[in-house]
C-alpha cells in the first residue's frame, strides 16, 4: 500500500518530509490541508496536532525528524550518515535547525506575506475545494487564529529577522572552511533541512510545491530576500536545491 503523508502543502516541515522521502525513493502520495483544517484530519490519522504525519499501513509517523529516520531505515545512510560522530553531529543539527531557524522563517514569511490576499492563491493550493471556499469566507477568522497562535506580529517577525540572521551567520562560518555539505563530506539530513527550513524566505524554485515568484513579493520583503539569497548561507541552500532536488510539479 502507498504511504500517505497528510500535509499542509506549503509548510516547510512538510516539504522537509517530502524531500526526505523522495530523496530515499519511497513512493507516497501527498494529503494537503489548510491551517486550522488540518487538525481533524491530523487526530483521525492518529497524529497529535501538527503536520506532517506519515501513515503507512498501521504506522504513523509524526514529525519529520522520525519521518526522516524511516525513510532513511528503508535506504540506508541516504540521509543519516553511517559514521556514528558524523550522524550524531547531523542529527544535533537538524534538531538546533527545527528549533531556531523553522520558526523564525515561518514568522518572517507569514508576516511579510499573509495581508496579499493576492497570494492566497499560493496557501489554498492542493487542498480539497471547500477547505479554499470556506478560507475564503472565513479569511480575516482564520488569518487572525494563525496571528494570535504563531505570535506574528512586527516586534515578533523583527525578532525572527535576527534569528535567521544568526542562524545564517553560523552556517556561513562551518561553510568558510571551503566545505560543500554541512556535515561528513556529502549531502545529509543536516543539509535538507536547512534548505527546507530556510525556503520559505529563499523562494528555491524547485521547492516541492510552487512558491509566489519573487516578483510579486512586497518590496520590503523582496530587498531581505535579495539580500539573503546572497549570503554564503542562502546561497548554499539555493545550489542544495538545484542539485540536490527535484524541480517543483506546475
Ligand atoms: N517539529 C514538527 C514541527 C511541525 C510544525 O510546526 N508544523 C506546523 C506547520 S509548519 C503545523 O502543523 N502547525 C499547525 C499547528 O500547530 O496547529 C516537525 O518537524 O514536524
Amino acid at each position: 500500500m502507498t504511504a500517505r503523508l497528510v500535509t499542509i502543502p506549503f509548510s516547510h516541515y512538510c516539504e522537509k518530509a517530502r524531500w526526505a522521502l523522495e530523496a530515499c525513493g519511497v513512493e507516497y502520495r501527498e494529503e494537503g490541508h489548510l491551517p486550522m483544517f488540518h487538525v481533524m484530519p491530523v487526530k483521525l490519522a492518529g497524529g497529535g496536532r501538527t503536520v506532517p504525519i506519515l501513515v503507512d499501513g498501521r504506522t504513523i509517523v509524526a514529525d519529520s525528524t522520525p519521518i526522516i529516520a524511516w525513510a532513511d531505515a528503508r535506504r540506508p545512510g541516504t540521509l543519516l550518515p553511517v559514521d556514528e560522530r558524523d550522524r550524531e553531529e547531523a542529527l544535533q543539527l537538524e534538531d538546533d535547525l527545527d528549533r531556531q531557524l523553522g520558526p523564525a522563517t515561518r514568522r518572517w514569511a507569514y508576516f511579510h506575506l499573509l495581508p496579499h490576499e493576492d497570494l492566497d492563491r499560493f496557501i489554498t493550493k492542493d487542498v480539497p475545494r471547500w477547505q479554499r471556499l470556506a478560507f475564503k469566507v472565513a479569511r480575516p477568522v482564520a488569518l487572525g487564529m494563525i496571528r494570535r497562535g504563531l505570535k506574528i506580529d512586527a516586534a515578533g517577525a523583527e525578532r525572527s529577522r535576527k534569528k535567521i540572521d544568526d542562524v545564517f551567520e553560523l552556517v556561513g562560518e562551518l561553510l568558510a572552511d571551503g566545505r560543500r555539505f554541512l556535515v561528513g563530506g556529502r549531502f545529509s539530513v543536516a543539509d535538507l533541512t536547512f534548505a527546507s527550513l530556510a525556503a520559505p524566505i529563499l523562494f528555491p524554485e524547485q521547492y516541492g510545491v510552487v512558491l509566489p515568484p519573487r516578483s510579486e513579493l512586497p518590496a520590503e520583503a523582496l530587498d531581505r530576500v535579495e539580500t539573503w539569497r546572497g549570503s554564503r548561507a542562502g546561497a548554499f541552500a539555493l545550489r542544495l536545491y538545484a542539485n540536490h532536488r527535484r524541480p517543483a510539479a506546475g
